[in-house]
C-alpha cells in the first residue's frame, strides 16, 4: 500500500522517488511504502500554500467554519476506516482508536469551526488624546505543522484545525512511523470542499522532510509535537530565523496519591493513566507517589489490576495493551527495564516482551510496575514513553512536592485527594502546565494545553492556539 504526498489538492509521488517502508507493528511486517520527501517536495508544497493564501485568508469566518465542520463530520462518518488505519499503523487497540483518537480528531475540527466565529480582539480608546487603538489578529501566512506517532490523527489535526481556521495555509508532516490517517485526511479535505493548497501533507523522515520544513525561509511558524531532544534541535534551527514556535515535548508526569482519595476511582484511573496507548502518551502518569499509610495496600491492588490487563493483537476486541509502535521503540523501552537492578529498583509486575499467538513478530511488552527507592534514579528522571511506571511511598506534602518537581520535565501532574486546602497548595506549587485533580486526561479544548521546562514552549488549545496562529497588530488612529 503506497501512499503519496497531498499537494495542491492532488496526490503526488515524491520528486526524487525516494520511499520508506511502513510497518504494521502488531505483526512486525512492512505493509506499504511512504515518500521520503526532499526539500523540493517541501518547496512545491510551500508554493501551493502560498498561492492559496490570499483567497483563503479572505474567506469569511462563516465559510471557513462550514468547511471545518464538513471535515469534522466526514471524519466521524469514516470512523471505522480511520480507526482501523490508526490501529494498524500505531499498534494501539482498535477499541482505543475508535473511542479516543478518531473522535478527538473530529472534535478538533468542530471545536475550531466554532471557535473561529467567536475569536475577537480588543480596542483601546486613548481618552483625552483623541486617538483610538484596535488590535488586528491577522493570519501569519504559510505555517508548518509537525506531529508524532503516538496519537497520529489526534495530534495532527490538533495543529492543522486552528492553523487553517485562523486563515493560514499549511505544510504538514505526520510522523513517518504512522502516516496512514494523515494520508486519508487529504481525501476528506477535498470532499469537505477545502480549497486546494490550503492544506499540504508531505511525508518523510524528520531529518530530511521535517528539517526542510523547519528551515524553509518563508514558513513563518512551526507547531511541533514530539521528543524534547528534537524540539531543542528545531528551536536551534528556527530561532535565528525568528519563526514563531510552539513546542509540545516529552513528559515525566507525577501521579500523587493521598490516603484520603476515593480509592476505587483512583485505582481504576491510575491503571489507565499508567498504560493507556501502551504508555505512549506524553501525559501518562509514569511516576506514582503513594502516601505511606496506603502504600502496601495500593501496591498489592495495583499489581493485581495490572496483571489482569490483556496484551494482544490490537484488532482483538478485548485487547487492553496492543503493540508498541516500532521495534526500535520496544528496544528503547526494554533498555530501561534492563537497568532496574542497577538503579536499585525491583520489578513488581511485568518486564518481559510477549509473543502474541498469531502475531509472533509483533512488538509486545508486558505492562510493567517497578518499585524504586529514589526519585533520582534514571527510571524516574528520564522519559521512557512505554508501558512502564515506577512507584514509591512518601510521608509528607513537602516531600512529595519536592520529588514531583525534581525532574527536567513539567507537562502534567495528577493529584488524588479530597482535601481542598491541600489541593490548592499542591496545584499552585506543582511545576507543570496541567494539574488533574481526582481525574486524568479529562479534556476541555478551551483550556491552555502544554508544559513548562523541558516539556515545551507555548500552549495549544482554545484561543491560545488561535493567538499562536495569528500576528497581533496595533492600529492607532488619531482622529481629533
Ligand atoms: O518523536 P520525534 P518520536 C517523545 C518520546 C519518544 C520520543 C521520540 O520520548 O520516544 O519523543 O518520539 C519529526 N526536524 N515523544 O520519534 O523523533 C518526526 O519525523 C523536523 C513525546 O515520535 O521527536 C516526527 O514527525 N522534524 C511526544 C516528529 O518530528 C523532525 C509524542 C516527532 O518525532 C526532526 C511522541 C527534525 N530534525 C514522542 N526530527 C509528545 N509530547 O506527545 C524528527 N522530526
Amino acid at each position: 500500500m503506497n501512499i503519496k504526498n497531498y499537494i495542491n489538492g492532488k496526490f503526488v509521488n515524491p520528486i526524487q522517488n525516494q520511499w520508506i517502508d511502513n510497518y504494521n507493528p502488531s505483526v512486525g511486517e512492512v505493509y506499504g511504502q511512504i515518500p521520503n520527501s526532499t526539500q523540493e517536495d517541501v518547496e512545491k508544497a510551500y508554493q501551493s500554500a502560498k498561492e492559496a493564501f490570499p483567497a483563503w485568508s479572505n474567506t469569511t469566518l462563516a465559510e471557513r467554519s462550514k468547511i471545518l465542520s464538513n471535515i469534522a463530520r466526514l471524519i466521524e462518518q469514516k470512523l471505522a476506516i480511520l480507526a482501523e488505519a490508526e490501529a494498524k499503523d500505531n499498534g494501539k487497540p482498535l477499541s482505543l482508536a475508535k473511542a479516543i483518537d478518531i473522535p478527538r480528531a473530529s472534535s478538533n475540527f468542530q471545536f475550531f469551526a466554532d471557535a473561529i466565529t467567536q475569536f475577537s480582539s480588543e480596542a483601546h480608546e486613548s481618552v483625552g488624546l483623541g486617538a483610538m487603538n484596535f488590535t488586528l489578529r491577522q493570519p501569519i501566512g504559510v505555517v508548518g505543522c509537525i506531529s508524532p506517532w503516538n496519537l497520529p490523527l489526534y495530534l495532527f489535526t490538533w495543529k492543522i484545525a486552528p492553523a487553517i481556521a485562523a486563515g493560514n495555509c499549511v505544510v504538514a508532516k505526520p510522523s513517518e512511523v504512522t502516516p496512514m490517517t494523515a494520508y486519508l485526511l487529504g481525501e476528506i479535505c477535498n470532499e469537505a470542499g477545502l480549497p486546494k493548497g490550503v492544506l499540504n501533507i508531505v511525508h518523510g523522515l524528520g531529518t530530511t522532510t521535517g528539517q526542510a520544513i523547519v528551515e524553509h525561509p518563508n514558513i513563518k511558524a512551526i507547531s511541533f509535537t514530539g521528543g524534547t531532544k528534537t524540539g531543542a534541535h528545531i528551536a536551534r534551527v528556527a530561532a535565528p530565523m525568528f519563526k514563531k514556535l510552539s513546542l509540545e515535548l516529552g513528559g515525566k508526569n507525577p501521579n500523587i496519591i493521598f490516603a484520603d482519595c476515593n480509592y476505587e476511582d483512583m485505582l481504576a484511573t491510575t491503571v489507565r493513566s499508567s498504560f493507556a496507548n501502551q504508555g505512549q502518551i506524553c501525559l501518562c502518569g509514569s511516576r506514582i507517589f503513594v502516601e505511606q499509610s496506603i502504600y502496601e495496600k495500593f501496591k498489592k491492588d495495583f499489581v493485581q489490576k495490572v496483571s489482569e490487563l490483556k496484551i494482544g493483537n490490537p484488532f482483538e476486541v478485548d485487547t487492553n495493551i496492543g503493540a508498541l509502535v516500532s521495534k526500535q521503540h520496544l528496544e528503547k523501552v526494554k533498555s530501561y527495564i534492563d537497568i532496574v537492578e542497577q538503579e536499585g529498583g525491583k520489578i513488581l509486575q511485568g518486564g518481559n516482551k510477549v509473543e502474541v499467538k498469531g502475531s509472533e513478530k509483533g512488538y509486545y511488552l508486558q505492562p510493567t510496575v517497578i518499585e524504586v527507592k529514589s526519585n533520582q534514579c534514571k527510571l524516574n528522571q528520564e522519559e521512557i514513553f512505554g508501558p512502564v511506571v515506577t512507584i514509591m511511598p512518601f510521608t509528607s506534602e513537602e516531600e512529595v512536592l519536592a520529588m514531583a518537581n525534581d525532574v527536567t520535565y513539567g507537562l502534567s501532574s495528577t493529584l488524588w485527594t479530597n482535601n481542598l486546602q491541600r489541593t490548592m497548595r499542591m496545584s499552585k506549587n506543582l511545576h507543570t502546565g496541567i494539574v488533574w485533580v481526582n481525574t486524568w486526561l479529562l479534556r476541555d479544548l478551551r483550556t491552555p494545553f502544554g508544559g513548562q521546562k523541558a516539556s515545551g514552549v507555548g500552549r495549544e488549545g482554545g484561543f491560545e492556539a488561535l493567538r499562536f496562529f495569528t500576528e497581533p497588530k496595533n492600529v492607532c488612529i488619531k482622529y481629533e
